[in-house]
């Protein structure tokens, strides 16, 4: 390590981009140390080491949507001469499903312990904030101050749900932050945001068997094809999902019984009430930048939003570095965070040029049927191109899996952009359907490499599966003619 340093990277936070950084640095021999540190939630919930996505974002979202696909297929099952009882009594236990997931995120947390350990990084569970560009403070649980000094530091401190500013949010409100661990069933439950952690958690409560509303305030999954997130909205509402389009919450209070009476305002500035067990936010996350005192050392963030914009990861101050969530303008995604994370840590230690490409990020919002897409989405590559340049493929598509327990295949949909002229390269793959996410992952390589969509008709299916309906894709938009399966 550099003389004038203890370390030659410090990082604050042990996250997705944080703990990929500090890895990849100590394997190409630099000195590393961690900060990370959890401010409980509003409602006082903490978790360990590792991060959103392992301890409040992708994992524990993962692990309930799959006990909501059990629970489907508990349902078809007998359709396939499965000898389950009665369906109507087979119940989800909401205490055994969180010890589950959470027991699972504890072994997640002692294995990063374990693996910072062996890998010599020095971990300390501290909230950091700067002294000088080259200098840390973290504050300990028990209000210790300790300083650190580092010829780099990485900002990697993601973010965290907002609360809208109307009465009773922060007090009677939770998050995405609560519900994995949430000690009693939410029942019925009111969830407020229509992105993809809205549209998600309303998915897996209504499965799970509670009763799920969503607030969309304009759109839902604003960001996304439009044409595919309503789909998405409709296959919701058909299996159960209340939404109430177009309203804004205006108050939370607690009655006498201990349930929640809220008020909305719909666009015509009408007032609405109705009783829920638990409401939750979804409305959008606040990067953690703030709390680092960035004026100390100058760091700019954008004034809107708080985020960092970065040039090749690098922020104003030339020895400070970001990555993640806190991004400008970045995609908000666990490995969009490791491998920009790890690409610095090349840059920095191991002579690598090699720079992070953000673009054709592939991802998947795992509501009750799935949607994955990767690339433009169909308004995107209009905007961008001209309607004139662009060719939209569509089809319905049946899954086999579905006849048998006569599954409703309506939102079974798909869509390739691709250019109408010249090479036809495919700009944007979408995909609604089972396992959407391993669907797509695949195709994101092909558009890495420049498929077009000759090569993607030129591709053999494997049958049977949903994948292969990319390869069968024929109907354009421009046509008119019937997308559905006329089998
Ligand atoms: P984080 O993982 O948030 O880590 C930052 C860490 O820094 C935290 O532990 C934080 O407590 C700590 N910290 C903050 N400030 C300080 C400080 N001053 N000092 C010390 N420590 C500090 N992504 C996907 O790719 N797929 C998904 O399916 C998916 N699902 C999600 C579901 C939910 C409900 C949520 C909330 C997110 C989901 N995400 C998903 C997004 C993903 O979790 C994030 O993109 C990813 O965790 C970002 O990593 P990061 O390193 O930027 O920050
Ligand atoms: P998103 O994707 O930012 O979505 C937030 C949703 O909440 C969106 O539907 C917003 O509606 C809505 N919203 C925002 N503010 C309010 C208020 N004040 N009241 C009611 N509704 C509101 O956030 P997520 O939490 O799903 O995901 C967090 C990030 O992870 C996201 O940025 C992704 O990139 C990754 P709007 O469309 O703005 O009208």
């Amino acid at each position: 390590a550099d003389q004038k340093f203890m370390y030659d990277l410090l990082v604050i936070g042990g996250g997705s981009g944080g703990l990929a950084a500090a890895k990849e640095a100590v394997n190409l021999g630099a000195k590393v140390a961690v900060l990370d540190f959890v401010t409980p939630s509003p409602r006082g919930t903490t978790w360990g080491l590792g991060g959103t996505c392992v301890n409040v974002g992708c994992i524990p979202k993962k692990l309930m949507h799959q006990a909501a696909l059990l629970g489907e297929a508990i349902h078809e099952s007998a359709a396939y001469g499965w000898q389950v009882p009665d369906p109507k009594t087979i119940k989800n236990d909401w205490q055994a499903l969180t010890t589950a997931v959470q027991n699972h995120i504890k072994s997640v947390n002692w294995v990063t312990r374990v693996e910072l350990r062996t890998k010599k990084i020095e971990y300390f569970n501290a909230l950091g904030y700067f002294k000088d560009q080259h200098t840390i403070c973290g504050k300990m649980k028990n209000g210790e101050e300790k300083l650190f000094t580092a010829k780099n530091i990485l900002i990697a401190v993601g973010g965290r749900p907002r609360y809208p500013d109307i009465p009773g949010a922060l007090e009677y409100g939770i998050s995405s932050d609560d519900i994995f661990s949430l000690e009693k069933a939410p029942g019925k439950t009111l969830v407020i945001g229509a992105g993809y952690i809205g549209l998600e958690c309303a998915g897996f409560l209504n499965s799970l068997g509670y009763d799920a509303t969503v607030m969309v305030r304009s759109i839902v999954l604003r960001g996304f094809d439009q044409q595919m997130a309503n789909t998405i909205a409709q296959e919701m509402e058909r299996r159960g999902v209340h939404f109430i389009y177009q309203a804004k919450p205006s108050k939370i209070e607690k009655q006498t019984d201990g349930r929640l009476l809220v008020n909305w305002v719909d666009k015509e500035r009408q007032t609405h009430q109705d009783i829920f067990d638990t409401v939750l936010f979804a409305i959008g996350r606040k990067p953690l930048t703030e709390e680092l005192k960035p004026e100390i050392i100058g760091l700019q963030l954008i004034p809107e939003t708080a985020k960092i914009d970065v040039i090749d990861e690098q922020t104003n101050v030339p020895n400070v570095y970001a990555v993640g969530d806190v991004l400008h303008k970045k995609p908000e995604l666990t490995p969009v965070a490791i491998h920009a994370g790890r690409l610095l840590a090349r840059r920095l230690f191991g002579n690598s040029t090699e720079q992070m490409d953000y673009i054709n990020v592939a991802t998947t919002v795992f509501s009750p049927l799935e949607y994955g897409c990767v690339g433009l989405s169909e308004e995107a590559a209009i905007a961008i191109h001209g309607e004139e340049k662009i060719e939209i493929y569509h089809a319905y598509y049946k899954p086999t899996e579905f006849f048998i327990p006569q599954k409703d295949v309506s939102n079974c949909y798909i869509k390739v952009v691709a250019f109408r002229n010249g090479d036809q390269r495919v700009l944007g793959m979408h995909f609604i359907g089972p396992n959407a996410g391993e669907v797509i992952q695949g195709f994101a390589a092909a558009i890495k490499c420049n498929l077009t969509f000759p090569k993607l008709k030129d591709t053999v299916g494997i049958h049977p599966t949903v994948a292969e309906e990319f390869t069968r894709i024929s109907v354009t938009k421009r046509s008119g003619l019937d997308p559905k399966p006329q089998s």
